[in-house]
């Protein structure tokens, strides 16, 4: 790639990414690509190299970094780094946007941006939906939250990395949908590896059962939607499939787990909660209900 020319330099705002790890390489690839000036931050200095060779400026010091863009995005392991780095020059900081994609709780977010409010910084912060891999391509998303002015003026420079979705002016929410979607990953996640554990018990090859059961899992998720309409209007009542008859069934899904040497341990809080439900007198819902049993504000 060669590096942008003076005039297309100009067009574009500068940008400093501090945290050149896998992601924060990506990111700042990606806004090389897209023509911005680009300066970089890494605690480990080497890892700026390649990035430099590619048009990058690089920074000594976080400090440096900062001083040098009004938009600052940080990719840092943690939260607790990020606060570290962002601690380093305060000062500096004010009147500049920070647009925070490490990975943290919504606490976290909220807490970063009380610091940030007591210090005169914008602050954004980010939940990415992709892999460094899928950065600037089409299936790429971030979500934002935090400060609706300083998103709506760094949206097109956002843009550049994949989709910018701003979801509040809590700071917190961007975490709080990554984590929900997260959340989704990891329950699917766990109960198709239970379902590849099943087949082998029985000497099924896996490549014979992941295809029907990705089918299943994909046409099931289409229960989306419905559920989120009953969540939102208070009314559970189903005719696709109750809370009863999913209660009567789980003992017979345990029992062949049991009975193929498979672990049970992940299902059998599930049929405690369908036995909740139950003695509630949720038997004629859809299983819409348990969220509202299982979210504190039920
Ligand atoms: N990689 C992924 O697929 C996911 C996708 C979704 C979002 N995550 C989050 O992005 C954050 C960074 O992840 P990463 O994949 O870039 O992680 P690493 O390659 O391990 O790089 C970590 C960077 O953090 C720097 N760092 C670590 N500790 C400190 C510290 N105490 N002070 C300053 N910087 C620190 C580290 O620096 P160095 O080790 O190179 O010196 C890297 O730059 C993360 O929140 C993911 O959950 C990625």
């Amino acid at each position: 790639m060669s590096a942008p020319s003076a005039s297309d330099v100009s067009a574009k705002p500068a940008v400093s990414v501090l945290g050149l790890g896998m992601m924060g390489t990506a990111l700042a690839a990606a806004f090389l690509e897209a023509g911005h000036p680009v300066t970089v931050w890494n605690r480990t200095a080497a890892k700026t190299g390649p990035l430099v060779a590619q048009g990058a400026t690089p920074a000594a010091t976080p400090a440096d970094a900062i001083a040098a863009s009004e938009l600052v995005v940080l990719c840092l392991m943690i939260n607790d780094n990020v606060r570290e780095v962002l601690d380093t020059a305060p000062e500096l900081l004010k009147g500049r946007t920070v647009a925070n994609l490490t990975n943290g709780t919504p606490a976290q977010s909220r807490e970063l941006a009380a610091w940030a409010a007591v210090h005169g910084v914008r602050y954004l912060d980010g939940g990415i939906m992709a892999v460094p891999q899928m950065i600037a391509g089409p299936h790429a998303y971030v979500f934002y939250s935090g400060d609706k002015e300083a998103f709506a003026e760094h949206e097109e420079t956002f843009r550049v990395l994949g989709g910018a979705r701003y979801v509040g002016e809590d700071a917190g929410f961007a975490s709080l949908y990554d984590f929900a979607l997260l959340i989704g990953m990891y329950g699917m996640n766990i109960g198709v590896l239970h379902s590849l554990a099943l087949a082998r018990s029985a000497g099924i090859p896996a490549k014979d059962i992941a295809g029907p059961v990705q089918e299943w899992v994909t046409a099931m998720a289409g229960s989306l939607p419905t559920w989120a309409d009953e969540l939102d209007s208070g009314e559970h009542v189903t005719n696709v499939s109750s809370i009863a008859v999913n209660q009567a069934a789980l003992p017979n899904l345990l029992n062949t787990l049991a009975g193929q040497g498979v672990s049970t341990e992940f299902f059998q809080p599930l049929t405690a909660l369908l036995d909740e439900a139950m003695a509630a007198g949720h038997s004629a819902d859809s299983q819409s209900r348990l969220a509202v049993m299982l979210s504190s504000n039920g």
